[in-house]
């Protein structure tokens, strides 16, 4: 085996991170390597991960190497290539003696955990390691946590594949083609019902989206708001959040940031902004990026956007200097 990777993964007694984690280690993720895994939990959880870790060994991933689990997050984070940070506390429970509905008390109690975990990324992980932020609100505790964690030779992101792999799927069905065929779907801004898929520069078989669909009203009517709303769909039918998908899109952006990206192409995830596409500094915003030859990850800068698509944007963005602003206590 060519070299090791370590990751950690928060929330990793939950509904998500029981998918995710066994693909971490199937060999395919990180190729040739031999992955070492840190499994966090919150301490009333960690206990149940016992048996996440013996069904893990009785799985025989020739790829695994140690697998540990703790409920202490800095002692997790030594060292660590990736975090993926799926832990958060869900809309609708009590915490605390309240419950938590508002989007104001969610920003404010899992800001907090990120106000930690980003101080102990910052000093403990390694100098290039990156950060996918699963757990919701997701653009804003990755925005939160790469403030604390002050270490700007790391990278944070925000999941968005997940929106992209949707919108997809939504664009081959309309268009009648296989989903390999499509490639490109941006998702522009904040992980969150405002965000806005890109139909105009999604490509479909080589052929531009704005000319391919060629349907405006049904982009309007049908497919952004379906994208947008898609995670409520799937919890009104499951009674449950979406697990497989989003285990799969957090596996999807690891393998996009591990190997560059074939020219012309791009993938879907948060970064903080440097000004491009005039988001304003520092925000962590959904954007079309690559990974580099030399494995950085960068944004891709010569996506046209049309008057629709900036008004629609300017939503999002609109969204997430709000999210900023309900957060700010928590900046130093
Ligand atoms: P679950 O409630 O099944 O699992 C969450 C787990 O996180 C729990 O076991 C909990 O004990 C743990 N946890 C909470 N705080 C923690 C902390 N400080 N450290 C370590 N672990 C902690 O939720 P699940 O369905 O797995 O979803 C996880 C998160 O993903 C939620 O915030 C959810 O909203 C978010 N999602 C994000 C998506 C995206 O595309 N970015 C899509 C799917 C999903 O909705």
């Amino acid at each position: 085996m060519s070299s090791s990777v370590k990751v950690v993964v928060t929330g990793a007694a939950g509904q998500i991170a029981y998918s995710l984690i066994p693909r971490l280690v199937d060999g395919k993720t990180f190729g040739n390597k031999k992955v070492n895994l840190t499994l966090v939990e919150i301490p009333q959880v960690v206990e149940k991960l016992k048996g996440l870790v013996m069904e893990l060994e009785d799985s025989y991933f020739p790829n695994m190497g140690e697998v540990k689990y703790t409920d202490n997050f800095e002692e997790a984070s030594k060292d660590a290539d990736w975090f993926l940070l799926v832990g958060s506390i869900p809309r609708g429970i009590v915490y605390n003696g309240k419950k938590i509905e508002e989007r104001s008390d969610l920003l404010s109690i899992n800001g907090g955990i990120f106000v930690d975990q980003g101080k102990a990324i910052g000093e403990h992980g390694k100098a290039n390691a990156k950060i996918l932020v699963v757990g919701n609100p997701a653009n804003t505790n990755a925005f939160i946590g790469k403030n604390a964690a002050n270490n700007d030779s790391q990278l944070w992101m925000a999941m968005t594949m997940l929106d992209s792999n949707r919108a997809k799927s939504v664009i081959s069905k309309k268009t009648n083609t296989d989903i390999s065929d499509v490639t490109n779907m941006i998702i522009w801004g904040n992980h969150s019902p405002t965000m806005y898929p890109d139909s105009e520069n999604v490509c479909i078989n080589g052929v531009l989206g704005s000319e391919a669909i060629n349907d405006m009203t049904w982009v309007e009517s049908e497919f952004i708001p379906s994208v947008q709303q898609r995670g409520k769909a799937v919890i009104d039918a499951r009674g449950a959040s979406s697990a497989t998908s989003a285990a799969k899109a957090a596996i999807d952006t690891v393998i996009a940031c591990e190997n560059p990206t074939p020219s012309g192409i791009c993938f879907s995830a948060a970064i903080a902004s440097d000004g491009s596409y005039d988001v304003p500094e520092g925000i962590i915003c959904g954007y079309p990026l690559m990974t580099l030859e030399d494995g950085t990850v960068d944004i891709k800068r010569d996506i046209a956007l049309s008057d629709f698509a900036k008004s629609k944007f300017q939503i999002s963005i609109d969204e997430l200097l709000e999210e900023k602003e309900a957060v700010k206590h928590l900046m130093k």
